[in-house]
């Protein structure tokens, strides 16, 4: 499925861009059902907001519990002053997760895909389980930055495996907050770990924290990093050690996309890792068919 050529620069660069890799039709549909999954949805009490700020991820309980869940998460400039939505829900969600590819049958369908596990073989991953999705809405006008990270940090395996496999379901440009890269920037060193380090003694919820292994900065975007300006339909491949990032969106333009990241199942998965799947939802290999 990937050339020579995009394998050279997936194994030099760190990442690979495949345009064309999903038809439009595809894109409109995991659109239309990502925006009936968050008309459908309820948040009652719980207003979950996803933000890379330290803070907010180790108090959110939801966060964890979306391993084995479809959940949607505010984003963070969604609410005024007085705790109300600026703007209606479904432009209000910063993305779903974390377990859509194995609880909806349009991601599922769109996930497990031959043409996806071949290009998991391509790349090396010969034994791909589809640890986790996120449909990203990056909503018009709040549109949350995601902070430079590798993914290694959140989804660790050894030795490391996790790959991520980002579609732009939308048109992503520097103006709607499109990802940005660090050219070869995964050969450098994994900088953190983001650990659960066990109940609260005051909450009982599990708490988590970042461990420093390397305390290189990561490259300073967007200085250090390219743009991915790609059309809908495109298929980022990314390192697990490759810095990455994307700003606010400020556009009136929103810039959806869908990322999953796959482990290999022969490489070992710490049970202090975040995200971590109820046994009634194990967790499945990239060449399932799909029902
Ligand atoms: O889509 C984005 O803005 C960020 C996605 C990302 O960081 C990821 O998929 O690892």
């Amino acid at each position: 499925m990937l050339t020579d050529d995009q394998l050279r620069c997936f194994r030099d660069q760190g990442f690979v861009v495949v345009e064309d890799f999903v038809d439009r039709a595809n894109c409109g549909a995991l659109r239309e059902r990502a925006l009936e999954l968050v008309q459908a949805w309820e948040p009652g009490e719980h207003q979950s907001v996803f933000t890379t700020d330290t803070q907010e991820r180790t108090s959110n309980t939801e966060f964890l519990e979306s391993a084995s869940t479809i959940w949607c998460f505010f984003e963070p400039d969604a609410f005024d002053d007085h705790g109300g939505l600026r703007q209606p829900k479904e432009l209000s969600i910063n993305k779903i997760g974390h377990a859509q590819h194995d609880l909806d049958a349009v991601f599922e369908r769109f996930t497990y895909t031959p043409a996806l596990a071949e290009v998991a073989h391509d790349i090396g991953l010969r034994d791909p389980l589809a640890l986790q999705s996120m449909y990203i809405f990056k909503q018009p006008g709040i549109g949350g930055e995601v902070g430079c990270h590798q993914d290694a940090t959140f989804l660790h395996t050894e030795p490391l495996s996790v790959t991520g496999f980002w579609f732009a379901i939308e048109d992503a440009t520097v103006h709607n907050g499109c990802l940005w890269a660090a050219p070869g920037g995964h050969r450098t060193g994994l900088r953190e770990l983001f650990k659960r380090t066990g109940a609260d003694p005051v909450g009982g919820a599990d708490l988590t924290r970042f461990e420093t292994l390397d305390p290189t900065p990561l490259p300073i975007p967007p200085d250090q990093l390219v743009p991915l300006e790609v059309p809908a339909g495109t298929l980022v491949v990314l390192d697990g050690l490759l810095p990455h990032w994307s700003d606010v969106n400020r556009s009136d333009t929103s810039r959806h996309a869908y990322t999953v990241h796959c482990i290999s199942e022969s490489a070992h998965y710490p049970d202090w890792n975040w995200l971590q799947r109820t046994p009634e939802l194990p967790l499945r290999r990239l060449d399932t068919v799909a029902a």
